[in-house]
């Protein structure tokens, strides 16, 4: 749409401009009235947050008019009345999403699970298959750390860069020829994050087409743009990236968040070189107001002066839009009233209908409930218990399925005294509810299932009859080299990726052969080369984003955790990124180049899986099972490994390592030894030695920390030797004691075992540098050994003295 004031400017009729412009501001006053009583309703106890859209309202319905089929959003919670107007969010949606309503019809975001203002449009179906992404309007899931949308973005924009470079087959679902631009909104304050100059750095860079659009309404909760930003404006501060004739950046673009017609002039031409040349570009909005305050945890009152509020109230986008209306005559104002009055009254039946809703089905439970009351009481010789757990669920007002689960639970209790009760429809009723329960709060951390991993058939690993032996380095490279033959739409990138092929040089020479957009040096700049590639994986390509050392993903650990490890849970599977984290770690040397920090990676990264392969064939087989598993996990490779001698496998490409499945490495009677990654080998070592002292281990390899040992073969272990120990090069407590957790929950060793189990990881401080630094900061060979031995002594102090 392109409009002008001059009549005879316009390229669409006057007609159908006013028609336009009156659906556009049935929309804002629609978004406005929903902001108001979406905030009455946390108020009143409906609700438990909420935070809205108000004074954004006018910007977002002029960018809609630029945002194609096949575009995303990266954005935040402001964006309600963008996804409004675009049809893909109604009121009642607006409403369920506030009382968190379980359901995935009422509440298609996140299900309950996020609270509102997250929005998500599905790129899979229900069984986890993309969807035509070429025929939406596409929003990526939405987080709610502030600038966290940033990195994610960067990758939305490349990828129509990789899809105009790179012929790929089968991708028209994906792009046509990378003319979609991904849309960014954050907010003013927000820019104050590193993720946001990363992420303006590297598009600036890479010239991708990624249209940054700024709210500024002059705070971040209490905090002014005086306090937030140098020259206290943003496109001021960035001046530097602004592009010239000679020199690429980017198009730095300001406009009054209130004036509806330079809305339109600004966000046209900006679709325009983003979309046709790859140009990003930042529109810095400004004027624009926040008429609530930030949410309904507070009131703007407390830290805007009176001038400021008075301002906000003229300058209200919303108010300046009906002001020009008029003024224009483009409607009366008995039409724009009839607007308002219409808009009023639809938000409050679907209010209504959308809490009605929400409390039917939980209801309808209840009263399912009560119908077992006589029955229970009978069968429990009328124990008073029982009566009053029905009284308290009677008293509660909001009622909720957790209200009904808890009085079951405790009824259960009852129960149990009362072995014979007849009350099966009951216990039928409730087991029911409870895994309903599950599955909507709980269910999609992973969409491949145990059952999935389980029955996934591997392809075992094939040597020439001759043994062929290299450098690891050599295994790894090779297999990459395979892997991009076979994958058209994989791409690695990276700190040193491209020219030299990575730091080890594990894709040696291979940018010379498959080009520069498939094996791709980066800035060093973690967090976003992390967001390079959720981006990517979001829109359909199979990347490989490296981490140049372990030590350093905690740069990118943040978006890693909140971001990719949370997608498919908190979308419920409606979208999946499937990115490797390529990474090398464990030993080698000094505080960070030697680091193993796999429990930090473990407790924040549930969402993902979690590799440590111990040498280069494994690791190789590993991504080759990723590349046909669809989901994201982290691989490290131990840092140490590059340069050791391994047999060069001919099945280059195609043999795979199942994840969860563990190795016994040496099989053995007395203790069993369970490691990962380079400890593996010093165990390994150390066998031989505990050999001549009459002491059998059997070593065995977790190779795969997440998932854990499907099989349950350590259990099988276990149940011979009767002994454990976990040995790795985290801190204490680290992933040794999410070894032990796993073993005793969920595979009950307990019983099992004669000796206490014992737990051999590093010091608790960094590694210290050097030979000796590395053995008295790192288990060693010594330490296994006396750990093992301290086992047996405790088994037999006679034959094993101490
Ligand atoms: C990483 C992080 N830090 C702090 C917060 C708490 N927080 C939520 S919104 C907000 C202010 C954001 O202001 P701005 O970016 O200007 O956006 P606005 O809400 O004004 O649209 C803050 C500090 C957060 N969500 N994430």
């Amino acid at each position: 749409m392109k409009v002008r004031n001059q009549a005879d400017d316009l390229k669409i009729s006057f007609e159908a401009f006013k028609k336009q412009i009156l659906e556009d501001y049935k929309i804002a006053v629609t978004s406005r009235e929903c902001s108001i009583l979406g905030r009455r309703e946390v108020f009143s106890g409906k609700g438990k947050f909420g935070i809205f859209g108000d004074g954004k309202e006018v910007p977002q319905l002029a960018l809609n008019h630029f945002f194609r089929n096949g575009d995303f959003r990266s954005g935040y919670y402001r964006d309600q009345t963008l996804l409004m107007a675009q049809g893909l969010l109604s009121v009642s949606n607006i409403f369920s999403a506030l009382y968190a309503d379980l359901d995935r019809q009422r509440e298609p975001m996140s299900g309950g699970r996020q609270m509102g203002g997250h929005f998500v449009t599905p790129s899979r179906d229900e069984k986890g298959a993309w969807t035509n992404l070429m025929k939406t309007k596409n929003h990526s899931g939405d987080v709610s750390p502030t600038g966290s949308q940033m990195p994610r973005l960067l990758g939305l924009a490349q990828a129509s860069k990789v899809y105009r470079k790179l012929k790929i087959k089968n991708s028209s679902n994906f792009s046509d020829n990378g003319n979609e631009i991904a849309w960014g909104t954050i907010g003013n304050a927000s820019t104050s994050e590193g993720m946001f100059f990363e992420a303006i750095n590297a598009a600036g860079v890479m010239q991708v087409p990624m249209v940054i659009s700024i709210w500024d309404d002059g705070y971040g909760i209490s905090v002014s743009n005086e306090e937030q930003t140098t020259k206290h404006s943003i496109s001021e501060a960035l001046k530097g990236f602004q592009r010239t004739e000679t020199e690429d950046g980017f198009e730095i673009l300001k406009v009054k968040g209130w004036d509806y017609l330079n809305l339109i002039e600004t966000y046209e031409y900006a679709s325009k070189i983003a979309r046709e040349d790859h140009v990003p570009v930042l529109i810095h909005v400004t004027e624009l107001t926040q008429p609530l305050g930030h949410s309904s945890s507070g009131s703007h009152e407390r830290y805007k002066s009176k001038a400021r509020l008075e301002w906000e109230k003229k300058y209200d986008c919303n108010l300046k839009m009906r002001e020009w209306i008029l003024k224009d005559g483009l409607a009366s104002e008995e039409e724009l009233e009839h607007i308002e009055k219409n808009a009023t009254s639809e938000v409050r039946s679907a209010r209504r209908e959308a809490w009605n809703s929400y409390q039917a089905p939980i209801t309808k439970q209840k009263a399912r409930l009560l119908s077992f009351e006589e029955q229970l009481k009978k069968q429990t010789h009328n124990d008073p218990k029982v009566q009053i757990i029905f009284n308290q669920l009677d008293k509660v007002e909001e009622l909720g399925y957790k209200d009904l689960i808890s009085a079951g639970r405790k009824l259960n209790l009852l129960l149990a005294h009362h072995p014979n009760a007849a009350v099966q429809d009951y216990k039928v009723w409730f087991t029911k509810l409870s895994n309903q329960m599950t599955d909507k709060v709980s269910s999609k951390l992973y969409t491949t299932t145990k059952k999935n991993l389980l029955g996934f058939k591997a392809t075992p690993v094939e040597y020439n009859k001759k043994e062929t032996l290299v450098d690891g380095r050599i295994v790894i490279r090779d297999n990459f080299e395979a892997l991009f033959k076979k994958h058209d739409h994989l791409i690695a990138f990276g700190e040193d990726v491209g020219k030299i092929g990575d730091v080890n040089q594990g894709m040696e020479g291979l940018q010379k052969k498959f080009g520069d957009i498939r094996i791709a040096d980066t800035g060093i700049r973690e967090a976003t080369i992390a967001g390079q590639g959720i981006g990517l994986a979001l829109r359909g390509l199979r990347p490989i984003a490296e981490i140049q050392y372990l030590d350093y993903i905690l740069y990118c650990l943040q978006i890693l955790s909140d971001d990719l490890a949370t997608m498919s849970y908190r979308t419920v599977g409606q979208q999946i990124a499937p990115l490797i984290i390529r990474t090398r770690g464990h030993r080698l040397e000094g505080i960070w180049h030697s680091g193993s920090p796999m429990g930090g990676l473990i407790h924040l990264l549930r969402g993902m899986h979690i590799l440590t392969p111990r040498n280069m064939t494994q690791a190789a087989g590993f991504y080759n099972t990723l590349l046909q598993i669809d989901q994201p996990a982290v691989v490290v490779e131990s840092l140490n490994g590059y340069r050791l001698k391994e047999n060069l496998p001919v099945n280059l490409g195609e043999f795979t390592v199942p994840l969860g499945t563990i190795e016994i490495m040496d099989p053995g009677e007395d203790v069993t030894v369970v490691s990962y990654g380079s400890t593996l080998r010093i165990v390994q070592v150390t066998a031989k030695r505990l050999k001549q002292e009459g002491i059998s281990i059997e070593v065995i390899d977790i190779q795969s920390l997440i998932p854990f040992d499907l099989k349950e073969e350590i259990r099988e272990s276990i149940s011979k030797t009767n002994r454990l120990l976990i040995v790795d090069e985290d801190v204490p407590g680290g992933a040794t004691s999410y070894i032990l957790q796993q073993l005793i929950e969920k595979q009950q060793i307990f019983n099992l075992l004669d000796a206490s189990p014992k737990l051999l990881s590093a010091k608790a401080h960094r590694p210290a540098y050097g030979g000796d630094g590395d053995y008295f900061s790192k288990p060693s060979e010594d330490d296994v050994f006396e750990a093992v031995y301290e086992i047996m002594h405790e088994a037999n102090p006679k034959a094993f003295p101490i």
